[in-house]
């Protein structure tokens, strides 16, 4: 057992303490609220005990840690995968059915701590995990937004997003720790200065506004190993005893104030997903925790060590895109202007220390920041920023003599902007792609220059995903029933989940897999029932795509191609259709208009076809509200089909193509990302792959993009569904609702290309690949080969693999083993 302290017995009078304590109540009194606080309370309590030792061996070991610095972690619930991973799991769900406590209702009162948009954040998460799973030394550094990413609600089809407040009910899952804070300092200006006493020169910042940040700390419990990490989350606030002058002092509303400014940093998270805004505000919020990360590490590493210049024997700083970027600079200023080290030095101590990971080629979702904003908010960084700029240009030009082109290319400073991609490239000793093929576009084509000029950098990692959350949390009963095939060994070693395909040809093991995947599309049509009050048929096709709403992710072509089914079935009530359930879920950015959009046609549609009664029901749509990590959960168990349909070259990786395929079910896709890698494992026979290549889209690209209207004119299904976005079928008659959508396919007024994302040009693959797909599910015996092999040949996208890369190629940890404490 993990601890005694998860005996039955021993478990049951802790919820019962806690329940007494914190509301003066008994079981039968607390609220499910209160009785999870109560479960919660007493599960972090044990984790307390693992959570000290681990820092304790760490101490000893001096052992060298990955800094994760990221402006999201999308952590999702926290109780189920604690006790999880900490195998208690079954007996505290024993526990507390023995106080008539249903533990599944307990973990849906805990609010999902969604603090992240999409792939990149929930990556960080399923990174946090192996890295302790793993028994490395880790810290994630990022923000405690008040308000993580907005809730979806769905009124008449739009979308409406609202506030977030997850920490309305508290979060026991924190640490406050205050006696840690750290100041951070923005404005003012900077003078040059020589120190009285050594005589060197030394920067003056004055006149600056201060924040102070304070830490609070969340556990991250590995599996089974006793390792506890720590995801360290900055809130703010002011600074309102200095700073204030005798007069201020005593002014109340002044000091309301500047605590409402601090405050502002950390309010919210920005849920544009891919896409730059410029905001002052959000640059605020990128110096603001890595300052006083960086303020925490410098001082740890002081602790044990005298020398900064061997920083990087102890410390990695991974850079989660280019959003904590301004790492490069803060530390040199930290080294240079607090520890005293000459540029020389800091610089060598830097560029050993920092790491980049780049996560998409998008060019809007490029950050570069208006030098104007940039040097008034930091005047200091932005010093150093043009010294690392001034320095590397003199290289450019050593290796390129007289070709000022490459200079502008690959400067930093550019145009009025700050362009943070090249600082990280320029400053990082590893720059990473997250999939094969993503890899190869940053080297051959986004950052050619670059790759050309320091090849020795460029790397890839292949994302992964943690199979602890999305398959022994997320899927109970296929969980058990593997274990029960092959042991319990895929927990931490997902390369052993190829076992599996020893029991591809037995059909008995593929009756009881179906047969699982029956049962998980039973409990989501239950959960759409309540959430959608529509019925949906369980042996229908679970055809899915979740994901973040975005153009280039094509969530248009999917309900395209469901209008034209439902064309086709209309018109042809005879011709046999497997019946089919297609489901979404997606937030758009809040300013997004064509995504919103897009949520609005889905709905519509999903009206239309629900409640058509001629069509027999062969045909549903379903749009999941607020899809997040809690109901992902549910998601994946259930799919049958897993869309992944984007533009070929523009999804730099897909990890939810990962949890679909370890929960078995094939992919339907482009070869793009991560998708082309999962091909290669599962190979191309089990899955449904269409559409241009990447090679093309880019040549397509090259030569200003394709022309859409000869397509329309000459394929009369297709002009019909388009049209259908313009003639009120699914707009009760209004003519206007989706015109952006369809200004987007054909116009050639529009701003950009028509067609930007090749939707009509992929339109008739993905319609043949779909027709496939219902001939491959008619016949279950293919089927269920087909989604065993799938689950069977996953093991790869495990981020246990993932991390290991990163620590043989960029960081080098070594693990630390912890003891459990004695009882
Ligand atoms: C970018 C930006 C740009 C500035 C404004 C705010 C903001 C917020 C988030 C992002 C992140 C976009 C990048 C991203 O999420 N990329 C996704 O990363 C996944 C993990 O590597 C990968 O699987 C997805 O393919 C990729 O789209």
């Amino acid at each position: 057992m993990y601890s005694k302290r998860f005996e039955k017995e021993t478990f049951k009078e802790a919820v019962r303490e806690n329940v007494r304590t914190l509301y003066r109540k008994n079981i039968a009194e607390a609220s499910p609220q209160q009785i999870f606080q109560a479960v919660s309370y007493a599960v972090k309590d044990i984790i307390m005990d693992d959570w000290i030792a681990t820092q304790k061996a760490y101490d000893e070991a001096d052992a060298k840690a990955v800094y994760y610095m990221s402006m999201e972690f999308l952590m999702g619930r926290a109780l189920g995968n604690n006790l999880i991973n900490m195998t208690a799991y079954k007996e505290v769900k024993e526990a507390l059915e023995e106080m008539d406590i249903d533990l599944n209702v307990v973990e849906d009162e805990e609010p999902d701590a969604a603090l992240g948009n999409g792939g990149l954040g929930r990556l960080a998460a399923c990174f946090l995990d192996s890295l302790s799973t793993l028994n490395y030394p880790a810290y994630g550094c990022g923000i405690r937004y008040r308000y993580g990413m907005f809730k979806q609600k769905i009124e008449n089809g739009y979308q409406v997003e609202t506030p977030d407040n997850w920490l309305k009910e508290g979060n026991p899952f924190e640490l406050r720790r205050e006696e840690y804070a750290k100041e951070v300092r923005f404005g003012g200006n900077v003078h040059f200065d020589k120190d009285p006493e050594t005589g060197k020169d030394i920067f003056v910042q004055e006149n600056y506004e201060s924040v102070l940040a304070i830490p609070y700390d969340m556990p991250i419990v590995g599996y089974g190993n006793h390792v506890v990490n720590t995801l360290r989350v900055w809130d703010a606030k002011a600074i309102t005893d200095f700073q204030l002058d005798a007069f201020d002092r005593g002014d109340y509303h002044k000091s309301v104030e500047q605590e409402n400014l601090a405050k502002l940093i950390v309010d919210v998270l920005y849920p544009n997903d891919n896409h730059y805004a410029g905001k002052e505000l959000r640059l605020k919020q990128q110096y603001f925790f890595i300052s006083a990360s960086l303020q925490t590490m410098l001082e740890k590493y002081k602790k044990k060590h005298s020398d900064v210049r061997k920083l990087y024997e102890k410390v990695a700083i991974q850079m989660n895109d280019t959003h904590p970027t301004v790492a490069v600079p803060e530390l040199m200023r930290l080294l240079i202007d607090q520890e005293g080290l000459t540029w020389e030095e800091a610089w060598d101590v830097t560029t050993k220390t920092c790491a980049y990971t780049n996560h998409t080629i998008m060019s809007e979702a490029l950050e570069k920041w208006p030098i104007d904003l940039f040097s008034r908010l930091l005047p200091r960084i932005y010093q150093i920023v043009q010294e690392i700029d001034r320095r590397f240009l003199i290289e450019v030009r050593a290796k390129y003599p007289g070709n000022e082109e490459k200079v502008r290319k690959m400067a930093i400073l550019y145009d009025g902007q700050v362009r943070m991609a090249h600082m990280a490239i320029i400053a990082g000793y590893s720059v990473n792609g997250v999939a094969k093929l993503h890899t190869e576009i940053l080297k051959h084509q986004e950052l050619k220059d670059f790759y050309e000029m320091m090849p020795e950098k460029f790397n890839n990692k292949t994302n992964g995903i943690t199979q602890r959350r999305f398959l022994l949390h997320g899927n109970q009963l296929l969980a058990d029933w593997i274990t029960n095939k092959i042991g319990d060994g895929w927990i931490t070693d997902l390369a052993q989940i190829g076992k599996l395909k020893a029991y591809v040809d037995d059909e008995q093991a593929r009756k009881e897999f179906m047969e699982i995947k029956y049962r998980n599309k039973v409990r989501l049509a239950a959960y759409i029932k309540k959430h959608n009050g529509i019925e949906v048929d369980p042996n229908s096709i679970f055809d899915v795509q979740v994901k973040r709403l975005h153009e280039y992710k094509r969530q248009l072509l999917n309900i395209m191609h469901v209008m034209y089914l439902y064309n086709q079935i209309k018109e042809h009530p005879e011709v046999s259709f497997y019946p089919r359930t297609f489901v979404f879920g997606a937030k758009a950015a809040a300013g997004y208009k064509r995504a919103k959009e897009t949520i609005k046609l889905i709905n519509s549609v999903a009206d239309v076809v629900n409640n058509d009664r001629s069509i027999n029901g062969k045909l549903k749509v379903v749009f999941i509200e607020d899809y997040r990590v809690s109901n992902a959960e549910l998601l994946f168990a259930a799919a049958d089909v897993s869309e992944q349909i984007s533009t070929a070259s523009k999804e730099a990786s897909g990890t939810g193509n990962m949890k679909f395929m370890l929960n078995g079910a094939p992919t339907l896709g482009t070869m793009d990302g991560a998708n082309v890698e999962i091909v290669d494992e599962v190979g191309i026979e089990n899955a449904f792959i269409f559409g241009l290549s990447s090679e093309e889209v880019i040549n397509y690209e090259n030569h200003g993009g394709y022309n859409p209207t000869e397509i329309y004119f000459n394929d009369w299904e297709i002009k019909r569904v388009v049209d259908q976005l313009m003639d009120g079928t699914y707009a009760n008659g209004n003519h206007e609702m989706y015109k952006d959508l369809y200004n987007s396919l054909l116009n050639t007024q529009c701003t950009d290309r028509p067609d930007t994302y090749f939707i009509l040009k992929d339109f008739r693959s993905y319609a043949d690949a779909q027709k496939k797909v219902e001939e491959a599910y008619k016949d279950k015996d293919r089927w269920s080969k087909m989604a065993m092999m799938n689950t069977a040949s996953s093991g790869k996208f495990t981020s246990d693999r993932t991390i290991e890369e990163y620590v043989d190629d960029i960081w080098k940890l070594k693990k630390v083993f912890v003891k459990p404490v004695e009882e």
